[in-house]
C-alpha cells in the first residue's frame, strides 16, 4: 500500500469514527471501530504512546490488545466463505479428521502435523483487531501455535527468506491454479503473536474464517492472514510461485508489506 492509500485508510477510519452517533445502530464490526476511535480520542495518552512506538517500534513490537468486552458482536467473513474445492470439501465434510499441515521447501525435515498435534503444540490466545484494506475493522480472539514453534520443529535450513502459506480455495471457480496464496517474511514468522489460529472467540474455527487452520498476523493488513492454510513452505524467493509476488493480491498489485 502506498502513503497515500494508507492515509487514505486512516481517513476512512476518521470518518466511521465522526459518524458515530448516526450509525450506533449499525451491527458488529463498524460499530466497534467506531468505539475505538472514541476510545483513542479519550485515552489522549494512550495514543501518542502507540503513536512513539510505532515511530520508534521495531519490527517485533507488539499489536494492540484488547479486551473480551471489546469483542466484535458478529464478525465479517471476507474473501472466500467456503472453498469451492472438492479435496477441501470432502475434509471438512468429516469434521477435519483427515486434514494434516503439510510443512516443506527450505527446512531440515518436512513433516505433516495433524490438528491434534497442532493443538499439543503450546498455544497462544490473543484479541486483537483485524483491519481490512477495505475500509472495516472487526476485534476477534485467535488461539493458535505460534508459527515459529512449527517452524522450529521443522528447522528452517540457512536459505529460507519467506514463509509462503498456500491455501485450499480457487479464486477463480475452477481453476485450482487460482488457489489464494500468501507469504511473510521471517521477522514475522518468529514474531509472538504472528500463530496458526485454530480457535476463535473461544470456539473451533469455522469454516467462514479458515478452518480448520487460518493465519494471524496481527500488524498487516487482513489480506496477509491465509484461511484455509494447507501448506506452509520456506522458500529463498517467490520465483515460480503464482505471479512472483508473493500472494494472491500482491499479484494483483497489492503491496506485499501491508504494515499497519
Ligand atoms: N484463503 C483465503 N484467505 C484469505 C482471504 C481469502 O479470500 N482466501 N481473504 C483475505 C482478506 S482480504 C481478509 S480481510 C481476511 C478476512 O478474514 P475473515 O473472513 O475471517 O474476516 O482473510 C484474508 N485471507
Ligand atoms: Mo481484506
Amino acid at each position: 500500500m502506498s502513503d497515500r492509500e494508507r492515509a487514505g485508510l486512516r481517513r476512512r477510519r476518521l470518518l466511521t469514527g465522526a459518524g458515530a452517533v448516526g450509525t450506533l445502530l449499525l451491527g458488529g464490526c463498524d460499530r466497534l471501530a467506531e468505539n475505538e476511535h472514541v476510545r483513542t480520542v479519550l485515552g489522549g495518552t494512550e495514543a501518542v504512546t502507540r503513536w512513539f512506538q510505532r515511530l520508534v517500534g521495531s519490527r517485533q513490537a507488539l499489536a494492540p490488545t484488547y479486551t473480551e468486552a471489546d469483542l466484535s458482536p458478529s464478525f465479517r467473513g471476507n474473501g472466500t466463505i467456503d472453498p469451492d474445492d472438492d479435496d477441501y470439501q470432502e475434509l471438512a465434510s468429516k469434521n477435519f479428521a483427515d486434514w494434516q499441515l503439510e510443512v516443506g521447501g527450505l527446512v531440515r525435515e518436512p513433516a505433516a502435523f495433524s490438528l491434534a498435534e497442532l493443538r499439543a503444540m503450546p498455544a497462544r490466545t490473543q484479541i486483537t483487531r483485524h483491519d481490512c484494506v477495505e475500509g472495516w475493522s472487526c476485534i476477534g480472539k485467535w488461539t493458535g501455535v505460534p508459527l515459529g514453534a512449527v517452524l522450529q520443529r521443522v528447522g528452517l535450513r540457512p536459505e529460507a527468506r519467506y514463509i509462503v502459506f498456500q491455501c485450499a480455495d480457487p479464486m477463480t471457480p475452477g481453476r485450482p491454479e487460482s488457489k489464494y496464496y500468501e507469504s511473510i517474511d521471517l521477522d514475522d514468522a518468529f514474531h509472538p503473536q504472528i500463530i496458526l489460529a485454530y480457535d476463535m472467540n473461544g470456539q473451533v474455527l469455522p469454516v467462514r474464517h479458515g478452518a480448520p487452520l487460518r493465519l494471524r498476523v496481527e500488524r498487516q493488513l487482513g489480506y496477509k492472514m491465509a484461511k484455509y492454510v494447507m501448506r506452509i513452505e520456506a522458500v529463498d524467493s517467490f520465483h515460480g510461485i503464482g505471479g512472483g509476488k508473493g500472494g494472491y493480491w500482491e499479484d494483483l498489485g497489492y503491496t506485499w508489506y501491508a504494515g499497519i
